[in-house]
């Protein structure tokens, strides 16, 4: 069995935003026309009149202030509420394949490890952009990459899960080094016209270098241990799928786009989440005590206090637990990993930390580092 370390991360930032005033603003606009068009259904009780959104309370309920975007006009249109991202030849880079490749140049830079180097490229995100060939070749080949590749998805543990997918390949001696890449463009798949959770997504691509450690003499953070758990749950779910075409009636339905029962999610995924790292950490023989940081998914500012809180037994000093929400709201598999990104380079060696994703599937995988 060979050792296995983290050696780079990348991660790419759209360069358009949306506070939550101006994307409130968008949807309120969006809801009085709603309302005016559908004037005499709301009087005669057929359909319920949409409510404003409100800043406070998207700041309140979720710590998110902002999100970026890969098309900001589209989504803050009253008149359409979605992104507009126009179809690309099939001999130009695709969506996915263009951030992914901006990361994974990012995290190879900072690794100082030729894209040639590589032996895995695992795509691990929400959504696929097409259904094949998997975007992760695509990206093996615009970055000049060996070996092998393929996609992945476990919703918004991706990241991680595609972390101990890679770490294995690496500790049974079948690949040297693999990049997870984890473009997510959330902003196509969330429902801009929805107060209830319209808020919640941003887009951003990261990407994480793991390679053998044989005595690698650069900063690294080594992987001490992996783990990966699921149980399914209905209540995150998004039912499009290759069979929309056998359905009728597909319009506008609204379970082609994201939903979740945000409440029950909160309740049921908060003990799954706390039992898993905890467990985790015992069989590691890592006191949850002795953990420099927490970078954990990026869903809910509140979520995340309690889970530092359980997992550390305190309230988590400043820094011992970054959130990254404010700014970027929920990227689904990503949060995680621009939180470790943007927050670990100060770390000591010997400093021990945890990344800790969590959502749909359920799912729930977390990585036990050490700073090296
Ligand atoms: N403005 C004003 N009021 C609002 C708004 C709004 N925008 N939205 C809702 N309200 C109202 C509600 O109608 C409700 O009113 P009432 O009490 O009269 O019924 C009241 O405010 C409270 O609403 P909620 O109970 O819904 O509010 P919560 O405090 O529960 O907060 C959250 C909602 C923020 C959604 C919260 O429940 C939460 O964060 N839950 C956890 C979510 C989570 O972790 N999800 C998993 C992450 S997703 C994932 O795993 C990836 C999936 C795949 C990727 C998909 C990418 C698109």
């Amino acid at each position: 069995m060979h050792n296995v370390a983290i050696t780079g991360t990348g991660v790419f930032t759209p360069s358009q935003v949306i506070t939550n005033d101006e994307l409130v603003a968008a949807f309120n606009a969006y809801a009085d026309r709603w309302n005016a068009e559908n004037a005499d259904a709301i009087a005669a009780g057929e359909v319920e009149a949409k409510q404003h959104s409100s800043s406070e309370f998207i700041v309140a309920a979720s710590g998110i202030e902002n999100r970026y975007v890969l098309d900001k006009e589209g989504v803050l249109d009253p008149s359409r509420m979605h992104p507009r991202l126009d179809p690309r030849p099939d001999d130009q880079p695709g969506y996915m394949a263009e951030i992914g490749v901006d990361a994974a140049t990012k995290a190879l830079a900072a690794a100082g490890v030729e894209a040639s180097e590589v032996d895995l490229i695992l795509c691990a995100a929400s959504n696929m952009e097409r259904a094949y060939p998997a975007i992760a070749v695509e990206i093996q080949a615009l970055l000049g990459a060996g070996g092998f590749a393929y996609d992945m998805n476990v919703a918004c543990s991706s990241a991680t899960f595609g972390i101990q997918t890679a770490a294995d390949m690496i500790r049974a001696g079948s690949i040297r080094r693999a990049l997870v890449i984890n473009p997510e463009i959330c902003s196509a798949h969330l429902e801009w016209r929805d107060r209830d959770c319209h808020f919640i997504f941003g887009d951003v691509a990261t990407a994480t270098l793991l390679e053998r450690d044989e005595d690698l003499d650069k900063p690294k953070f080594k992987v001490l241990s992996t783990r990966c758990a699921t149980q399914f749950s209905n209540n995150i779910r998004n039912n499009n799928g290759y069979l929309r075409r056998t359905q009728d009636q597909m319009e506008d339905r609204r379970d082609m786009q994201f939903m979740q029962n945000g409440r029950k999610v909160f309740k049921e995924v908060l003990p799954l989440v706390s039992k898993h790292i905890l467990s985790h950490l015992q069989e590691t023989g890592v006191a949850a005590g002795d953990l420099r940081r927490l970078w954990l998914h990026q869903a809910n500012k509140t979520m995340n206090d309690y889970i530092g809180k359980k997992v550390l037994g305190r309230t988590p000093a400043p820094h011992a637990q970054p959130n990254i929400l404010q700014d970027y709201a929920n990227t689904s598999s990503a949060g995680s990993i621009i939180a470790f990104s943007q927050n670990s380079s100060d770390l000591a060696p010997g400093d021990k930390g945890l990344i800790c994703s969590f959502g749909a599937g359920y799912s729930v995988g977390s990585v036990v580092v050490e700073r090296a």
